[in-house]
């Protein structure tokens, strides 16, 4: 059995965890009489202080609507808005604020973009999703299918949860009109080769559609690099507020597409005769939006870009790696999600243990993890298991703490299984 005190590796240089954990409040509380060891970042990831301090200062010094007031707070409450969608689109590397547009998260971005292409597709068409993907990211393409007579088609995986690149290019074909698929596999880990898959769709004449919900908390993508036509994510995984998220668009599809929601902002001019849209990025932002959330999720674009990004990944990639060398310390553990390319996800069984079961007792120590099926049921289908455990690790993560986690594993497995 491994030591679980073995030698760690040399502090990785620019990269201080312990200042890091002091910037996010919520990290330091007890949780069941134990220190918390937050691993369920996957599913939301926590607020650094500048991020609380932003929201509250908003709603303390310049509360108001946006693009209506004529007076001081709604002018201050709208560059405060607007600078946090510059901020977005310097986060994502987008030409232009006309191309991002808010949403409440990546849902709702992806729930957008399926109704907005949906007058493009007619029946025989087809839209790639592929195996791994969430929920999310299944079921707008289905109901849009659904209307239009396209169809849903999955890019099959491999045995190990990467992207069956073979599968890929069999399904690719004249009629394919829309790629649509994760970046990074919420409930696997893995990165998939976004750029190539682009690429090849594109030589098909096919919109792509990136989510990249469990991308943007482990690294920066680049939109014009990419060359994607849509790009989805969540504030809330990416150290900022609930609420919010983003969608990039590519500026002449978003012209092209009809609005999503009708109501306030979104309108040019309104009469009984006929109703004109808005300009670019409002003709999709119907209604008051999440305001403080957005000065939030902007904070928190501030936040990460202080950090040294190479070095955060390269920590990640250690606590990746010392979990993977800890597998083995506990009987009948096994990981499900080897890809060669993963952030640090880890979704495992352990033989005669309920994934809900681990949950629990892990809580118990004051380790959170999620258990289930992760939003990826037809994953859970391929891998023929109803939910898997899944540790998911943030930056904010120590060594220590994947120690911990499964010497809690390892006292489960010896009480229960
Ligand atoms: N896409 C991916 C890849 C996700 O991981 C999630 C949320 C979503 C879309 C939806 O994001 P939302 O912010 O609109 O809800 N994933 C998870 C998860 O893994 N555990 O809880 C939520």
């Amino acid at each position: 059995m491994t030591d679980l005190s073995m030698a760690r590796t040399a502090p990785i240089a620019g990269f201080d965890v312990a200042a890091i954990r002091r910037d996010f409040p919520i990290l330091s509380q007890q949780v069941n009489g134990k220190p918390l060891i937050y691993l369920d970042n996957g599913a939301s990831s926590q607020k650094p202080e500048v991020v609380l301090d932003a929201m509250d200062r908003y709603y303390r010094e310049m509360h108001s609507n946006v693009h209506r007031g004529a007076h001081t707070l709604g002018d201050r409450a709208t560059t405060a808005f607007e600078d946090a969608r510059e901020k977005v689109r310097a986060f994502l590397n987008a030409g232009s604020t006309r191309e991002i547009i808010w949403t409440r998260g990546t849902t709702e971005a992806l729930n957008l973009v399926a109704n907005g292409l949906a007058p493009r597709l007619k029946p025989g068409d087809e839209i790639l999703v592929s195996q791994m993907e969430h929920h999310a990211n299944i079921v707008p393409w289905q109901m849009v299918a659904e209307r239009t007579g396209a169809k849903v088609l999955p890019i099959q995986i491999t045995p190990n949860g990467e992207l069956d690149l073979d599968s890929f290019r069999s399904l690719l074909n004249e009629r394919t009109r829309v790629l649509a698929v994760t970046h990074v596999s919420n409930a696997l880990g893995t990165v998939n080769p976004i750029a190539q898959l682009i690429e090849q769709a594109k030589a098909y004449g096919a919109i792509t559609v990136v989510d990249g919900a469990q991308a943007v908390p482990h690294f920066q993508p680049d939109v014009q690099a990419l060359d994607c036509d849509f790009y989805a994510f969540s504030s809330h995984k990416v150290f900022g507020p609930t609420g919010i998220g983003a969608l990039y668009g590519r500026e002449s599809l978003l012209e092209e597409m009809p609005p999503y929601q009708g109501g306030g902002e979104m309108i040019e001019r309104v009469s009984f005769e006929r109703t004109t849209w808005n300009i670019l990025p409002y003709k999709f932002e119907a209604g008051t939006p999440a305001i403080a959330e957005a000065v939030g999720l902007g904070a928190a674009i501030d936040y990460l870009n202080q950090l040294d990004r190479a070095a955060m990944e390269a920590a990640e990639l250690e606590l990746l790696a010392r979990a993977n060398t800890l597998v083995e310390t506990v009987p009948g553990m096994s990981i499900i999600g080897t890809a060669s390319q993963k952030v640090p996800v880890l979704s495992f069984k352990i033989d005669g243990l309920h994934p809900s079961d681990i949950g629990t007792l892990l809580d118990q120590q004051g380790i959170a993890i999620r258990t289930g099926h992760h939003c990826a049921m037809p994953l859970m289908d391929f891998y023929g298991v109803p939910g898997t455990a899944r540790a998911s690790f943030a930056f904010y993560n120590t060594l220590e703490e994947v120690d911990q986690l499964f010497a809690g594993l390892q006292k489960i497995q010896r009480l229960f299984a």
